[in-house]
């Protein structure tokens, strides 16, 4: 069984984790084959917007854990050429991201799902940030990730602690754009996913660089950034139909160009 499934279905790309016995937790292998799925996304101008999700009950649970059992070996080398790569590959990723979170998400699962660009969680889902429980800080951008969407005080607490979040909790929170019915899941994840891609594609890859950027950089480099972007911009097929069919009171037909 592959330990990724990928699939096409118009501009949309769903990558969906596949080693359900584990909640889809991770090995080296589902890594490189995750990592090659969003390679081809980036390679494949046709690919316009990417779902990400878990086969069967969970969504990713992390590390699978049954490779602690022995000696753990150096971590830290691990973490550098799987759980990295993967998280760096979402974010350098120019083109829209969404979690479908089917299920549970749970240590290194959490970093993925928040490294995606807008999560839609089943109601079924929960959100657990693992690590401490097993005696180890949260890693694969933890840290940056929640504290970046829950501002330090609540992420402090929810990784020091690692309650398990419901799905309406984590909508709540604001980690969550939205919460439907687990049926429901695919099948919106695929609209909301189909609803990016039809949008100006390079425009929406520099919006997330820019966003990125933005959160270590001072005012004066985010307005030059900024400013070499919009150049770019102006010099896409996208805007010339953007200002085209405004002028002519028309919806545009974004090509992604
Ligand atoms: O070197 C490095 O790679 C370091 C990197 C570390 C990154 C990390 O992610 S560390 C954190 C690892 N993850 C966890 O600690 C999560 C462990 N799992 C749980 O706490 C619970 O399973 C959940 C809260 C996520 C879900 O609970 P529940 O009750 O819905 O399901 P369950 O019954 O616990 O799990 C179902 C099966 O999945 C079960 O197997 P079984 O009994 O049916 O044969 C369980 O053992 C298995 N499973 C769940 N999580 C993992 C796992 N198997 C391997 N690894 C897991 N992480």
């Amino acid at each position: 069984m592959p330990e990724v499934e990928s699939t096409r279905d118009g501009a949309v790309q769903t990558i969906t984790l596949n080693r359900p016995d584990v909640l889809n937790a991770f090995n080296a292998a589902m890594h490189a084959a995750l990592q090659d799925g969003l390679k081809e996304a980036a390679r494949d101008a046709e690919v316009r917007a990417v779902v990400v999700t878990g086969a069967g009950r969970g969504f990713c649970v992390g590390q699978d854990l049954t490779e602690f059992r022995e000696a753990p070996g150096d971590i830290g080398d691990r973490l550098r050429s799987g759980y990295h790569r993967t998280i760096l590959a979402i974010r350098s990723l120019e083109k829209p991201v969404v979690a479908a979170v089917n299920g549970a998400a749970a240590g290194a699962g959490v970093s993925l799902a928040l490294a995606c660009d807008i999560r839609v969680a089943a109601d079924s889902a929960s959100f657990v940030p693992a690590f401490v429980n097993i005696g180890l800080v949260p890693d694969s951008g933890g840290t940056f990730l929640v504290r970046r969407l829950l501002g330090y005080g609540r992420a402090f607490e929810w990784l020091a602690t690692g309650r398990r979040l419901t799905a309406a909790e984590a909508h709540a929170w604001g980690l969550v754009s939205e919460v439907v019915e687990s049926d429901a899941l695919a099948a919106r994840a695929a609209e909301v996913a189909g609803e990016l891609a039809a949008l100006p594609t390079r425009a929406i890859g520099w919006t997330k660089r820019l966003l990125d950027s933005a959160e270590t950089s001072t005012l004066e480099e985010q307005l030059e950034l900024e400013a070499q972007l919009q150049t770019v911009a102006t010099q896409t097929a996208d805007f010339r139909e953007g200002v085209a069919a405004f002028l002519e009171k028309r919806p545009p037909r974004f090509t992604g160009s």
